[in-house]
């Protein structure tokens, strides 16, 4: 037990949370950064519902979305620090594991805040359906990163958080890393969107692409991108941007901090006191 509001406490239990020699690439870091991202990523800001302001995920509906499959074993990591730090909300815990994670794996300081609180009960959760399809192209990834407020500069930037991680079968059906180093955040998967000769994935799994890393032997693992990622490149106005933060790592760095520290706030209003009351949220109109 910490003291309440001793979040410097909670960021070194959650560091070392981080390295998971058995799970995946040897580190949590990458599932929490998406457990921070899918919690945030329900906002809609036309009914200014959704966001992370409750840590919703926690109840069946919206959990157990098939697009949050997997996000348990985030979940999971945390719930020792969340048992030891019992001051701290879920929707707080979640949000700070990411930038934790992001910035111990290498990438930028992002800047949180405190305040938000958790549901009572799942009466103002969001409806599933909010989070992106990654079989889709440009105009989907523009429909559901429009309605959260970003633009497409914002959308090419939160886009680089898949230099971290791995798609696994069993949790999205698409499968294998975007980049060689998943657990060192970098602008990596920007030069290989590029760079590589990416083709369609032969295998009988969902549609995504596959491409050997230069200079990789027979035997090691190939580079994936899902259809969302591609699009990144096929589309005129997002292709200048996955230029620049190719050629401009720090230039990606200062833009990521920026957007994802935007993510993280989504419907996230506090008072004076520095509380965002779960309990005030709005209801998701029925025609949503
Ligand atoms: Fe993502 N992501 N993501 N993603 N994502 C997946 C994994 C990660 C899409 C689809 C997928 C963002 C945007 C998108 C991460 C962070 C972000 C997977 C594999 C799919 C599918 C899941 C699995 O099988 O485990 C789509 C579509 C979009 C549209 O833009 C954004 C934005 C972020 C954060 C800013 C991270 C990290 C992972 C790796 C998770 C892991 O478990 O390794």
């Amino acid at each position: 037990m910490s003291q309440p509001g001793d979040f410097d406490a909670v960021r070194k239990d959650i560091i070392a949370v981080l390295k998971q020699p058995k799970y995946d690439d040897g580190s949590a870091g990458p599932v929490l950064v998406r457990l921070a991202w899918h919690a945030s990523g329900t906002y809609c800001k036309e009914t200014d519902t959704g966001g992370s302001n409750g840590a919703g995920m926690r109840y069946e509906a919206e959990g157990g979305d098939p697009a949050n499959a997997g996000l348990q074993h985030a979940r999971v990591f945390l719930e020792p620090i969340k048992e030891k730090h019992s001051w701290i909300t879920y929707a707080d815990l979640w949000t700070l594991a990411g930038v934790v994670a992001i910035q111990a794996m290498g990438g930028p300081e992002i800047q949180w805040k405190p305040g938000r609180t958790d549901f009572v009960d799942d009466s103002l959760l969001p409806p599933r359906g909010r989070l992106p399809d990654a079989a889709q192209a440009a105009d989907h990834l523009r429909h559901i990163f429009y309605r959260m407020g970003f633009n497409d500069q914002e959308i090419v930037a939160l886009s680089g958080a898949h230099n971290l991680g791995r798609c696994h079968a069993d949790r999205s059906g698409f499968e294998g890393p975007w980049v060689n180093s998943p657990t060192r955040f970098s602008n990596q998967y920007y030069k290989l969107l590029l760079k590589l000769q990416w083709k369609p994935k032969k295998w009988d799994g969902n549609f995504q692409y596959a491409a050997k890393a230069p200079g990789a032997d027979d035997d090691d693992e190939e580079l994936m991108m899902l259809p969302t990622d591609y699009a990144l490149i096929q589309d005129d106005k997002f292709r200048p941007w996955v230029q620049k933060y190719a050629e401009d790592r720090d230039l990606f760095f200062s833009d990521f901090a920026k957007v994802f520290a935007k993510l993280i706030e989504l419907g996230v209003y506090r008072d004076e006191t520095g509380i965002a009351r779960a309990d005030k949220m709005k209801k998701v109109p029925s025609e949503y």
